[in-house]
């Protein structure tokens, strides 16, 4: 239909735990707020600057959700011996995506993870959508070859997740000023070692 089509016909983006606990919340990260802004962004100019109601557009650039979505005794909280104040509690705002980014998300490509109360799960790649789907037998069945790759946190989920993907075969691109971080000293190794690992950061 367009160019932006023709463009973004391969590649999707993966957007980790962009949720109010990781942004204002519980866990609130470093440059979080910019990495919204930036992701958002980057969304506009791959879409360009189509918004919710197109409809359409969303088939040519899917963009994928990963949430973290734990329950409220989940085995990561420090009240169960875990290493991280409670966060991202199912059905509470610190769980929900941040509102700049809600008008391009879709059940479909939402996908949940940490579920469970005795299973930790860093990578969005464990993460499954309502209909039990996992993130590669969606972007399989999208035939998405190249994955960008923003969110929060670089050291864990967003690494976690960038590793898996690179490891079933994708292209694996970082949108590198839309990411939010523990540390900055951990957040430049990650970029280091995922940059070693084959991964293009932009
Ligand atoms: C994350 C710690 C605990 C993340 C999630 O999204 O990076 N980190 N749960
Ligand atoms: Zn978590």
């Amino acid at each position: 239909m367009n160019s932006v089509y023709d463009e973004t016909r391969d590649s999707a983006l993966v957007v980790v735990d962009m949720l109010n606990d990781f942004i204002d919340g519980s866990m609130a990260c470093a440059n979080a707020k910019e990495a919204v802004n930036r992701a958002a962004e980057f969304i506009d100019s791959m879409t360009a600057g189509e918004k919710a109601g197109d409809g359409e557009i969303f088939g040519q650039f899917p963009i994928l959700f990963i949430c973290d979505h734990h329950p409220a005794d989940h085995c990561s909280f420090l009240q169960q011996g875990g290493q991280w104040p409670s966060h991202c509690v199912v059905d509470t705002r610190g769980s929900a995506i941040h509102d700049m980014l809600t008008p391009y998300v879709s059940e479909e490509l939402t996908f949940y993870k940490g579920c469970e109360p005795d299973n930790e799960q860093y990578s969005g790649h464990e993460g499954r959508n309502k209909a039990g789907q996992s993130v590669s037998e969606v972007l399989d069945l999208l035939d998405i070859r190249t994955v960008y790759v923003c969110g929060i946190a670089t050291e864990y989920c967003v690494r976690a997740t960038a590793e898996d993907l690179a490891a079933d075969g994708k292209k694996v691109i970082i949108i590198g000023d839309a990411l939010g971080y523990v540390g900055q000293e951990g957040h430049l190794k990650t970029l280091e070692e995922m940059r070693e690992k084959g991964m293009q950061i932009i």
